[in-house]
């Protein structure tokens, strides 16, 4: 996780003075969303509540991070065998982790097996 965090620092090193040279030139309009859209990682949010993972199918892009947060009173995991197998996450704790290939990822919760998700990483 260190790695991902020095990882966005410089990515955000670059991108500020691009955004205040532009801004100088240009004025302010529009000049931020273009920064953004240069491939900065994003992190997403699924919510594991009612023995269910919300959104249940996720599509990102490489380098992106996911966490799951555990909204029920009892433990989850998020198992992906070979891929990603997070421990039990207990009730309020949350897991994360941070794609470097791109597939198709089917997972579930050993606990519950009917509790499954999909993430397509791009
Ligand atoms: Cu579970």
């Amino acid at each position: 996780m260190g790695a991902t965090r020095t990882r966005n620092e410089q990515a955000r090193l670059l991108v500020v003075p691009a955004i205040a040279l532009a801004v100088a030139c240009t004025g302010v309009a529009a000049v931020p969303a273009i920064a953004a859209d240069a491939a900065k990682p994003v992190t997403h949010t699924v919510v594991m509540d009612g023995v269910k993972y919300a959104p249940d199918a996720l599509t990102l892009r490489r380098g992106d991070t996911v966490v799951w947060v555990n909204k029920d009173p009892f433990p989850h995991n998020v198992t992906a065998k070979g891929a990603f197998e997070s421990p039990d996450i207990a009730a309020g704790k949350s897991w994360k982790w941070t794609a470097r290939k791109t597939g198709d990822y089917a997972y579930m919760c050993t606990l519950h097996p009917n509790m499954k998700g999909t993430l397509k990483v791009e």
